[in-house]
């Protein structure tokens, strides 16, 4: 593995920043190039190789492969669910035009041999079928994100088939982490709450009760990113996106949980647009096709990760105290 040179782009999100981390464990320090429009400031990227890089900006990117000869692209950038409603013409266009850079930067340089990209459960829709959602089902999102998703997957499977650019993805839940912090999705309620258990006992929700969402805990993202980046090809078999699961709660179930942990907590509801999107997406996700193609088995359900959660987030309020 040590001839690989990894290129993060969208380094500094809520997955980047974890991702990054996990991958100079692997590939050492000085192979993985971390990336983004800004410097977060994060101490993860206090240490190894930064660049500034606007995904929209190709000929930058081009500098960036020509300096560092990546072999693989964790393309990352993206706007999400909740961001993208407000602006969906921006949110298109950085969504799409990141991606074809990246694409026809494998296809014409033949540098770049292999790319992760992800897709969402936001790819689904209103008429998808809400639970045990189906690898193959119908696929009608309703927001520009979503259309995003479900485009960007057949244009990550057209790089496959026509061009034989490795590209491999999953189609996330809703990520639930301590380390990072989430930007702009419509799952974001469920790493709010744990933070705002410890800080005021209270959370005030943008979805209301009964609203059950999959969710998937960060170690087992980044382990689920790692299981098919690092499977062989054959293994392989959906070029489009895996559906990939963790658990599924609603909101008063994860608050119950949290309640269990923290006494007196509480929770109240205020519904905002946000709901209409979570709405409009599945329930419970089958994952099937992972577990049977390249061994995917999630290890949290959601008390496990909300006792993990507390017991990293309490030590770092306590010390800012
Ligand atoms: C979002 O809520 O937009 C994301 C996602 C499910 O892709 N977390």
């Amino acid at each position: 593995m040590t001839n690989e040179k990894v290129l993060v782009i969208g380094a500094c999100g809520q997955l980047g920043t974890e991702l990054v981390d996990s991958l100079r464990g692997i590939y050492g320090e000085g192979n993985v190039i971390a990336s983004d429009i800004k410097k977060s400031e994060h101490e993860v990227f206090s240490t190894g190789i930064f660049e500034d890089l606007d995904i929209l900006d190709v000929n930058r990117l081009g500098e960036i492969i020509n300096k560092y000869k990546p072999t693989q692209v964790y393309h990352l950038a993206a706007l999400l669910s909740a961001t993208a409603e407000k602006n969906p013409e921006f949110g298109w266009k950085l969504n799409m035009e990141g991606l074809f850079h990246v694409l026809n930067a494998a296809r014409d340089t033949g540098i770049i041999h292999k790319i992760y990209w992800p897709s969402s459960i936001a790819a689904f829709g209103p008429n998808t079928e809400r639970f045990n959602t189906p690898q193959y089902g119908t696929m009608d999102p309703t927001t520009i994100y979503g259309i995003s998703k479900l485009a960007g997957e057949l244009y990550t499977q057209y790089y496959y088939n026509r061009w034989g650019i490795d590209t491999r993805s999953l189609r996330y839940p809703g990520l639930i982490g301590y380390k990072s912090a989430p930007g702009g999705g419509t799952t974001d309620y469920a790493v709010a709450i744990y933070h705002d258990a410890l800080t005021k006992g209270h959370h005030d929700c943008f979805l209301k009760p009964g609203t059950t969402l999959p969710m998937l805990y960060m170690p087992d993202a980044l382990k689920a990113t790692l299981d098919i980046m690092h499977a062989p090809a054959e293994q392989i078999k959906i070029r489009t996106s895996y559906n990939l699961a963790g658990m599924s709660f609603a909101p008063e179930e994860i608050a119950a949980a949290i309640e269990k942990q923290v006494d007196g907590f509480t929770i109240s509801y205020e519904p905002d647009y946000r709901q209409a999107i979570a709405d409009s997406w599945p329930a419970v996700i089958d994952d099937s096709r992972a577990q049977e193609d390249w061994g995917w088995k999630p290890a949290y359900d959601l008390d496990s990760m909300t006792a993990d959660m507390l017991a990293n987030l309490k030590p770092m309020y306590s010390a800012k105290k």
